[in-house]
């Protein structure tokens, strides 16, 4: 995007009441009083989409990581491929003249069928900041379970629209314990490094991070952890490095520094739209058709699948329902999509061949969230990037690594946040309730006391030391931990069990799994880099065997 085309989008745009109104961080968002004015998406010109009564060879389900590694190695093996997505296109400006809202101020666009926002972080000095907004087939959900509400993207890209890009490859002698049936060589050796160049990961530059203003809060966390002796980690990121340079400098529309997260970037983070979705456009041969959502798969009398897709409108609601044949389908619908479509599939009788693993061992990556409050001479910047780039590892010896995240409430807060990543042993597994006619999900959010124990071993330390205490007013009335969410769900289907160590599921020939629902519950890191590495593993694999 060239600077021509600015108008008014960066911070410049942004009014100061606003920004001082409000605050958004990849922990949370909030926005005190901005107003909400619907802010539709024009209607996207009308790309082809997928045919009722079509006959296909492969169906992709979802347009995540999982589902956008397996399309474009299909459609560069030749295959051609219908993606099939749940969630809207994005690459149609709204009215405002942006494809994304403002993590400052959520309007439509900002959640998934909800006429509340749910910010994951609720209050600020402990007043609730959600506020209604029109009913929409907006970018995040957030999604509620008993016990824990799963943060998801939603639209052609999946998770990589809404998330922080951070951009990690676990510690190998930590690989053992993600992924047991997978072998590491291979992973370190191929398949992590073609996720990373796939994904377009980079690191900042450590001389610009140590005099840039937008990091100060970073540099903070940093000094803070080595104080306490915690190492400071630089965290690889897929936003373009450069271009944040260039918005810092004045010279490129601000994304990163106009606190634009959560709800998607307008520049800078080269979210799947950029990377594989874009070589996915340049095969010719996928067609990825938008605001359609499978509702089921079952085996089609003549061979291959039958699968059902629900067509709908920005209210949610059906406008048409398609059937389809595929010879083979690959389930990318997210941990929670392809386990929920899973378990229904299996308990309705549409595919009762599958296994008892089905649904079994989901976790939430151990994902807790916490501020503390800086003394009056530790600043924390007015501004800040809300791209995280470094984080505090005791994973070794407290099983934690903790994420220094932004606050970027354009004032200075003094505070200091962190979304701690823990060893959390805890799973859980999906279940039809045939009563209700969902799955439901048995989490508890009890089961999040070992996470908070294991960020506590970096964060009462780090207090001790500093001589400062915790931010209470942040997710509640004196509450110290956000411990009802998760950003990172994991499992639901996991390899080797549900599936063969490729992701076939049993039962079904003809049938795969390719996303975070393969992996057991946590990957001691951020997830979607795993995810991808392990999604062009398998990928290779099926090409070469079963095709
Ligand atoms: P995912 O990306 O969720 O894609 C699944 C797609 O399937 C979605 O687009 C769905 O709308 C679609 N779908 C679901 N059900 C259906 C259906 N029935 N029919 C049609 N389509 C369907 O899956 N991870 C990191 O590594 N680093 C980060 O910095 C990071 N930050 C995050 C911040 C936030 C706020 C959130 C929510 C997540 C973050 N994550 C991060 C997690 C990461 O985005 C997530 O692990 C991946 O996106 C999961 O990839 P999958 O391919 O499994």
């Amino acid at each position: 995007m060239s600077d021509s085309t600015m108008n008014g989008n960066g911070s410049e745009g942004v009014s100061r009441r606003r920004f001082i109104a409000g605050t958004g961080s990849i922990l949370g968002a909030v926005a005190l009083s901005a107003q909400v004015t619907p802010a539709r998406a024009a209607a996207a010109p009308a790309a082809a989409t997928i045919d009722n009564g079509a006959r296909v060879p492969v169906l992709v389900i979802g347009t995540g990581y999982g589902g956008s590694v397996a399309a474009l190695r299909l459609a560069q093996a030749g295959v051609s491929v219908q993606m099939v997505e749940m969630g809207m296109a994005w690459d149609t400006p709204g009215s405002d003249g942006k494809i994304f809202c403002n993590t400052t101020a959520p309007d439509n666009r900002s959640y998934w069928l909800r006429t509340k926002t749910k910010q994951p972080l609720s209050n600020f000095f402990g007043i609730p900041i959600d506020k209604s907004i029109p009913r929409y087939t907006g970018i995040l959900d957030a999604e509620d379970f008993s016990g824990i509400t799963v943060y998801q993207g939603r639209g052609v890209g999946g998770g990589s629209l809404v998330n922080g890009g951070m951009a990690v490859t676990p510690k190998r002698e930590n690989f053992g314990a993600i992924l047991p049936s997978v072998n590491a060589d291979e992973m370190y050796n191929t398949y992590y490094p073609r996720a990373n160049a796939g994904l377009g990961v980079g690191t900042i530059d450590p001389a610009w991070f140590d005099t840039t203003d937008c990091y100060q809060y970073a540099r903070v966390g940093r000094k803070q952890a080595q104080r306490s002796g915690f190492p400071f980690v630089f965290v690889p990121d897929v936003y373009d490095w450069d271009y944040m340079k260039q918005e810092a400098a004045g010279t490129a529309t601000k994304s990163a520094l106009a606190g634009e997260i959560l709800y998607g970037n307008n520049y800078g983070k080269k979210s799947l739209q950029k990377t594989y979705i874009a070589q996915i456009k340049a095969t010719g041969r996928v067609t990825i058709s938008p605001q359609h959502k499978v509702t089921s798969v079952t085996p089609a009398s003549g061979g291959g699948y039958t699968v059902v897709i629900d067509q709908i409108n920005t209210s949610g609601d059906t406008t048409a329902t398609k059937t389809v044949t595929a010879d083979k389908v690959f389930f990318a619908a997210g941990s929670v999509g392809t386990s929920k479509l899973l378990t229904k599939l299996k308990a309705t009788g549409a595919l009762p061949n599958l296994n008892s693993e089905i649904g079994k061992g989901w976790g939430d990556n151990g994902n807790v969230m916490c501020g503390r409050a800086n003394h009056i001479w530790d600043p924390t910047g007015a501004l800040q990037a809300t791209i995280p780039c470094g984080g505090i590892d005791n994973w070794a010896a407290g099983g934690a690594f903790a994420e220094v995240a932004p606050l970027p409430t354009g004032i200075e807060t003094f505070a200091s946040f962190y979304l701690s990543i823990t060893k959390n042993p805890n799973r859980a597994t999906f279940t039809w309730n045939a009563a209700a006619g969902r799955v439901d999900l048995n989490w508890q959010t009890a089961w999040k006391q070992p996470s908070i124990d294991m960020a506590k071993t970096i964060f009462d330390k780090i207090n001790a030391k500093e001589g400062t205490i915790y931010r209470t007013d942040l997710f509640g009335v004196y509450k110290v931990w956000n411990d009802t969410l998760t950003y990172h769900p994991l499992g639901g289907a996991v390899l080797n069990k549900a599936t063969d160590n490729y992701g076939r599921l049993h039962g079904y020939s003809g049938l795969y799994v390719i996303d975070g629902a393969l992996i057991p519950g946590n990957t001691s890191v951020n997830p979607f880099v795993t995810i991808t590495a392990l999604a062009e593993r398998n990928i290779e694999k099926i090409i070469a065997t079963d095709l």
